[in-house]
Order: C-alpha cells, then structure tokens, then sequence
C-alpha cells in the first residue's frame, strides 16, 4: 500500500484478540502475567555466554488485555528472531513481561521490580499514557531506556509545557506518533466531511483529556463549534447523564478521548437513547473489542490510529507473516507493529551498548545514549527517534466501523500541527 495524502483504503478488518500466551520455538524467555521468567524451549542460535534481559510493561489483564498481549507477542518475536540470527554475538536477550493492569500504580511497581533486576537494559512498553508518566521516573533514576509503542500524549517527551517545550526524559523513546498530531488529524477528518457541530466527552486520563484538548484545539481553529464539552469516569458504566446532556446541544458527532472498554458502552448507550450520531474518537478505540461492546449500532463510528494498516503495509508483512507462523493465541491488535519496532529499536542500540560490555547493568546508559542514534527501517516504515525521543513519524489512519468491522477510510502523513 502507498501512503499517500486522502487515500482511501478498503478491505482492513480489526484484529480480535483473546487471552493466553502462546509459546513457540526458542529458548528465549516468555513471561507469565505474574511477570516470571520462563524459558521456551528449542534453539537460540545463541545458546551460550551473557543474558541481557529486556523489560516489558503492559496491560496483560483487564479491559486493555486485547492491545498489551498483542504488544507483549510482538515484543517475544523481536526477542526470538534477535536470538535466532545471533544480532548481539555472545549475548542471549529475554523477555521479562509485567502486568500493569492498564493502571499507574502496578505500572510503578512493576517498573521498580524491573529496575532491580541488574540484567534488565531496556524496557518495551507501556500501553497508557498515564501509566508511562508513573513509570519515566523510575526507569530513569536507573538508566534505563524505556521505549513505548503506544504512549501518545505529547507531555510525557515534551514536558508539561507544550508551548516551551523541553525533553522531559532522556531514557524515555516512542515509535508512535502523539496526540499533538492525532488530535488535529481528527478535527481535520470531521470538517472535511461536514461535520461541523461536535461534541467532546473524555474520561480526565492523561491520555483522553489531553486528546480531546488537541482535538478541540485544532477543530475550532479549523472553524467548527464545540457545542457541549463533558467528561466520564474510567469506572463509569452509565453514562445517561452525560449522554443527556450532550445530546440536548445537537451534536453532529461525538468526539471522545479515553479507550474502548468506555467508549464502546457510550457509544451503545447513546444510540439506544436515540442519539444517532458517530463516535469518534483516537488509537485508545481501534480494537475489535470496541466493536464488541459498542455492538451493531457501532457502524459508523470512527477512530484514528497511528500508522497505516498493519495488515496491508509493505514494510510490516514479514512482521505479519513471521507472527502468523509463531502461533500466538491473540491477534498482534494496535499496537502490535509498534511493539516489534520498539523491541528492534533497543536491540540495534544493544548491537553497540552490549560490543564491549562485561556485565548488562553496565550498559545501561549507552544503551540510551545508542537510541538516539537508532535509525533504520522498521514494520511500521523508518525508525528513528528527534530530540525529545519522538517517533519522526507523523502517520496515521482513519478507520470506520464497516460491517461490524474496522475499514480502513484514509491514511495520511499529516503534517498540519
Ligand atoms: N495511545 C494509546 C492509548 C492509551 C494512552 O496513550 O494512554
């Protein structure tokens, strides 16, 4: 598929994803949820000398699971392959995979379980944007580089101060874009197709609150009207109250920051109520369990995701391919492509940080200095990292629920923020 501005694409259906860990092949470690290290069998093709384990931090259980097992199997086949092709002559690498539960205090703790494992010289991961800004902290005060698929809200590489922008962390990396684009993306869809009059809701997350702050941003400079603004409750289940008020302002469509384990219940809850209009909202939706949830009334309703479609991109089908064949239970999901690329990203900085390294921990810090030199090509296109440790890509999707499934609508390289 060519990537070109307004293209529309046909065919993309939404990967599903179910539960458990599927082992397949190597030696290389794979991981519980509990986050223990369990070795697989077969070979490496580096069966011998130095381990040096990479970290990964996600949702494995909860609402989310459907995105953090597609990441954490994307991580494994970057691991597996590394080993396969003996990419670190005289080093091993393992996965260590915790549990995050979506959530900032597991984060935490998970990151501080992490840190203290010496053998532990970068960590893939996390899913949530506020699960990222409790994690930055502890990773950093142990050197050691963290590099998220997923993260998408622009402070947690540009600092709380948008406007004055300075690198908030040096250890911290990401090979997806940020809401600073993905907002106004959005706003520029909806007001080339008319819809002027829009409503937001978000669920006050880092993540959905600074998505919706982008978007409205972006879309009343572009000349359309917020005409009711309201937010949820991540614990939320009925949401009649806000749909009550949003609905009494005539909306065109509702714009929403947050991730699908709320938006696909508002979204059924508002048509049954008679509110008849599409929801949108960013990456935090395009799963198929948003689909699920949201059910039939779902079609029409839209998301943006970073990047082009996983499944019809040139650059991601020996990705796509190579994790077909490794038998994992669930789909590779969002984030899946973004995963691989973050795991490859610290292994071509492991390349140079682990040459003449004695021992993992002390690699540590040239493992991220070696990330700011990372350019190559990835699944998901170029891999390489700006002066805040932003991904330099600025791709992203449209994606509308098409017959119970998520087509693809338009790809861009937006650059209009
Ligand atoms: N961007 C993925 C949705 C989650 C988050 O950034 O918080």
């Amino acid at each position: 598929m060519t990537i070109h501005r307004r293209a529309v694409l046909a065919g993309f259906a939404g990967v599903a994803a179910t539960i458990t860990l599927s082992g397949c092949g190597s030696r290389t470690a794979t991981t519980t949820t509990t986050g223990e290290s369990t070795a697989g069998s077969g070979s490496t093709g580096a069966a011998s000398g130095n381990v040096a384990k990479i970290g990964f931090i996600a949702p494995l259980s909860g609402g989310l699971s459907a995105m953090g097992t597609g990441m954490r199997n994307s991580v494994d086949l970057a691991i597996k392959q590394a080993n396969e092709s003996g990419a670190i002559p005289g080093w091993t690498l393992e996965l260590v995979a915790e549990d995050d539960q979506g959530q900032p205090d597991p984060g935490r703790n998970a990151a501080t379980k992490l840190a203290g494992d010496s053998d532990i010289v970068g960590v893939v991961g996390p899913l949530n944007s506020s699960v990222g800004q409790a994690i930055q902290p502890v990773l950093d005060a142990a050197t050691i580089a963290l590099v998220s698929p997923a993260n998408t809200n622009p402070t947690l590489t540009k600092g709380a101060d948008l406007a004055n922008p300075q690198r908030a962390y040096a250890s911290y990396f990401r090979t997806c874009t940020t809401d600073a684009v993905q907002g106004p993306f959005a706003a520029q869809y909806l007001l080339d197709n008319g819809f002027t009059q829009v409503a937001t809701v978000h669920d006050k997350k880092a993540y959905g609150q600074g998505l919706v702050e982008a978007f409205t941003t972006a879309f009343t400079e572009g000349g359309g009207t917020v005409v009711a603004a309201e937010t949820i409750n991540p614990d939320d289940k009925d949401y009649s109250a806000v749909i009550t008020k949003v609905a009494a302002s005539s909306p065109a469509a509702l714009y929403y920051g947050g991730e699908y384990p709320n938006a696909g219940p508002l979204s059924q809850q508002m048509k049954a109520s008679g509110l008849n209009v599409p929801l949108m909202g960013g990456d935090g939706l395009y799963d198929a369990a948003y689909i699920e949830l949201a059910g039939s009334t779902s079609d029409g309703d839209l998301a943006t995701s970073v990047g082009a479609p996983t499944d019809s991109l040139p650059s991601a089908q020996a990705f796509v391919d190579a994790y077909d064949a490794g038998g994992y239970a669930e789909g590779y999901s969002a984030y899946g492509m973004y995963a691989y690329d973050a795991a490859n990203a610290i292994i071509e900085a492991l390349k140079v940080s682990l040459a003449d390294a004695d021992a993992a921990e002390g690699a540590r810090e040239a493992t991220v200095e070696a990330l700011n030199d990372v350019d190559f090509e990835g699944a998901s296109g170029r891999v390489a990292f700006d002066e805040f440790g932003d991904s330099v890509s600025r791709v992203l999707t449209v994606y509308k629920v098409t017959g119970g499934e998520w087509v693809a609508d338009t790809t861009q390289d937006f650059q209009g923020s």
